[in-house]
């Protein structure tokens, strides 16, 4: 018998990237564990991961090449060879390529995190053939872009440093879910006496366990952000000095913010002046202390109509009361730039003869529903899918699902298991996991590359995706170099030497170590110097002006509330949010019966109030809907959702529900003020009782 211990990485949409230490014994995984030597994953690893031998070697995996053999959607494919596989859609995408390559869309996201199997190869063979850009926004862009406006780039504070805070504020995050090992440095702060204050219009499991908890109404934080710099400057508690000389437009600010008393903010945000008062309070006599005042900030502000300026908003805070002085101090967003990734080489848009239109990911249910036009190009007549699940993913699902059923699309997916979405494809491809396949990753919640080594060999008859889109591009006839490159090669330009940050990196030594942080400071911007057009933290943005923005910080309330669509709210009157459920990763682990079984099946979460006014008890079977759609659930009575609010943990595979459907049902495709990002949180609805 031989055992080994393999470095490998957690491929997941997660700021954490935990490195793995994985047991392989006579060839298989036995045992997937947290590296303790890695600082943030310090041998902790989440429970779905740990359970990450169990997703490999599941009964379900898709093991061989497949083509469809009933109607769409129905789930029926016969097993057919990889010849039979790759020539048929090489045949397809050559000849709708020779019409009009724009007709082909890929559609991927981030079932991987890696660069190698989620952005090298498969970039380059779309690029080479001019399809149809896709834009992938369906995350991080809203909150991105307006972090950018106001400090220059995803730079914050370390993870490994909130540990020395002595106020942590938790704004639009349930970290014990989605972001573990930030939740561990926070419960240290807690231990060395800081205080933790959550801000969510739902009691998560991490709001519960903070000191404090405030509750504002989805979509109001740019308000509830305006209505503290409102506080902190008529009360005086800004960083006078720091203000001088690090940010830019302190006196527009100080007008703009003269109107949002904490009276008008409370309205807005449908919680009590009092509350905000000693919101901003607590912040800014803290920092005025001279302690360290941190903010974790998190995607739950970015998905509705004004998230991209909330986001903004809230980066403005740290600069007013000179919370940057300190390593523990600041505002944590993402730390995805912090990294000098070498995308050029990797993705090589050079390979574009074209200039292809770009397709949001984010509308792919109207996309795909849609003739040729001379404004939209041609009709989407073939689509790849790889590393996502939009028919459970993407909003406004009604329309996703419709558009996949069309007869005369031509679909490919790639994946793991028989999702949702593989149940439309035409030809469905059996891909590897992250125990099969090599794998470099950055992240966006610490500072460390990463590197994964294949621990067992390729179950089956899969194949890395990389490898896929190797064998396509040869049969299409792509004879670039890049082309023929393996995936070890590919990892190893993934860094760019030639930034201070990552000089001394090389692949040979990270594969061996598994992870290597970035050279950068601990306290990025104690002395000013961001990475904007002026150098500045800049509360006035030229450059939001010249993108016909408001360049200061203003409220941009939801699309759908009861306040900005009063109509509407007529017949939908309770905002809906459906926040990642803790077990699952997006849609990824709905299968893994372990982790199904705990969270049980489809919730809603309603106030007492709400539910009585209703007549539904707790237990309850009720059918959530509006205008786009409807799904069912099983009512929760409690006061964890606010009033006004429900919340339905997310995102179950349509499958496993009782009628077929999930959230997304009734969610839809409008999108953010700035960045084009998804608006999941951004819903009116009516529930009943069924
Ligand atoms: N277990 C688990 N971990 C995950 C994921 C997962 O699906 N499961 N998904 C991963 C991905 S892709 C991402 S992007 C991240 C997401 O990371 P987080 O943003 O930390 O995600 P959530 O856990 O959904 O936390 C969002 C919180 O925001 C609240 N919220 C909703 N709307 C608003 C609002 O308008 N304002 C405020 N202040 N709060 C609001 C929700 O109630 C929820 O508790 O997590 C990653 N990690
Ligand atoms: N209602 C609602 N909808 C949401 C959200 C929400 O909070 N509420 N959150 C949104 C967010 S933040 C995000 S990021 C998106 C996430 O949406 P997606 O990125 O689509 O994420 P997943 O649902 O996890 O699907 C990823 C798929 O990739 C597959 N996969 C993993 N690794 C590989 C690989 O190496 N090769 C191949 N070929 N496939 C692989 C997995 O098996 C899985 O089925 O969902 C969004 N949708
Ligand atoms: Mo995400």
């Amino acid at each position: 018998m031989t055992t080994s211990i393999v470095r490998a990485i957690c491929p997941h949409d997660c700021p954490d990237t935990c490195a793995l230490l994985v047991t392989v014994k006579d060839g298989v995984a036995v045992e997937v564990r947290g590296d303790p030597d890695h600082p943030t994953t310090a041998g902790v690893l989440c429970t779905k991961v740990s359970r990450y031998t169990e997703r490999t070697y599941h009964k379900d995996r898709l093991l061989y090449p497949m083509k469809r053999i009933g109607k769409k959607g129905e789930g029926k494919f016969a097993r057919i060879s990889w010849d039979e596989a790759l020539d048929t859609i090489a045949m397809r995408l050559k000849e709708i390529a020779a019409r009009a390559p724009q007709a082909i869309l890929p559609y991927s996201y981030c079932g991987t995190m890696g660069l190698v199997q989620g952005e090298s190869m498969a970039m380059r063979f779309f690029h080479k053939l001019n399809a149809s850009l896709l834009e992938r926004t369906i995350c991080a862009t809203a909150g991105g872009a307006g972090y950018k406006y106001t400090i220059g780039a995803r730079i914050g504070t370390d993870v490994e440093q909130f540990q020395d805070a002595r106020l942590i504020l938790i704004w639009g995050g349930n970290p014990i879910a989605s972001n573990l090992h930030f939740w561990m440095r926070a419960q240290e702060a807690k231990r060395r006496g800081a205080k933790l204050i959550a801000i969510d219009p739902y009691r998560s499991l991490t709001a519960e366990k903070c000191h404090q908890h405030i509750a504002p109404m989805p979509g109001t934080d740019s308000a509830l952000a305006l209505g503290m710099m409102h506080v902190l400057i008529a009360e005086n508690l800004i960083d006078e000095d720091y203000v001088a000389r690090h940010t830019l437009g302190f006196e527009q600010l100080r007008e703009r913010v003269r109107e949002w008393t904490p009276q008008r903010t409370a309205a807005a945000c449908g919680i009590t002046a009092q509350e905000i008062e000693h919101l901003a309070r607590e912040y800014g006599t803290a920092a005025a202390r001279g302690e360290p005042v941190a903010i974790r900030l998190n995607y739950g502000v970015q998905r509705t109509h004004g998230g991209g300026m909330a986001v903004r908003n809230i980066a403005c805070l740290p600069a007013l009361v000179g919370a940057w002085r300190h390593p523990a101090g600041g505002i944590q967003l993402s730390t995805s730039d912090a990294f000098a990734k070498n995308s050029q080489l990797l993705q090589r848009p050079d390979l574009l003869t074209e200039q292809p239109r770009t397709i949001n990911m984010v509308q792919i249910g109207d996309a795909l529903l849609r003739n040729a036009s001379p404004e939209f190009g041609p009709k989407i007549d073939a689509l790849v899918v790889y590393n996502s699940n939009p028919v459970a993913v993407a909003p406004e699902s009604p329309k996703v699902a419709q558009g996949f059923a069309r007869e005369d699309l031509f679909t490919v997916v790639l994946e793991h298991f028989q999702t949702d979405t593989a149940d439309y494809a035409d030809i469905l491809l059996p891909a590897t996991t992250q125990l099969e396949h090599v794998d470099i990753h950055t992240t966006y919640g610490h500072m460390y590359m990463m590197a994964n080594n294949p621990a067992i060999v390729p179950l089956g008859e899969s194949k890395p995706n990389t490898e896929i889109f190797r064998l396509l591009a040869a049969r299409m006839g792509f004879d670039d170099p890049c082309f023929q490159e393996s995936d070890e090669q590919i990892a190893a330009q993934a860094f760019n030497t030639n930034d201070p940050r990552t000089a001394d990196f090389e692949w040979e030594t990270l594969k061996r170590k598994g992870w290597q942080k970035v050279n950068m400071p601990d306290a990025p911007f104690a002395n000013g110097g961001f990475p904007t057009p002026s150098g500045k933290c800049e509360f006035y943005s030229e450059r939001m002006k010249a993108d016909g923005l408001d360049p200061l910080p203003a409220y941009v309330p939801p699309h759908e509330s009861l306040a900005s669509s009063p109509e509407l709210g007529k017949d939908y009157p309770l905002a809906m949010i459906s926040p990642p459920a803790r077990n699952f990763l997006n849609s990824t682990f709905v299968n893994v019966e372990s982790l199904r079984n705990t969270e049980g099946e489809p919730h809603l979460d309603m106030h007492p109030a709400d539910a009585a006014q209703r007549g539904i008890e707790d237990g309850a079977r009720v059918r959530i809907f509006n205008a786009r759609g409807s799904f069912v659930a099983k009512a929760r009575v409690t006061e964890k959702a606010r009033q006004g609010l429900v919340v339905g943990l997310s995102i179950w595979w349509k499958k496993f529900a009782s009628d077929g459907k999930n959230a997304n049902e009734v969610t839809s495709q409008r999108l953010t003020d700035i960045g084009n990002g998804p608006t999941f949180y951004d819903v009116l609805v009516q529930v009943e009782k069924v």
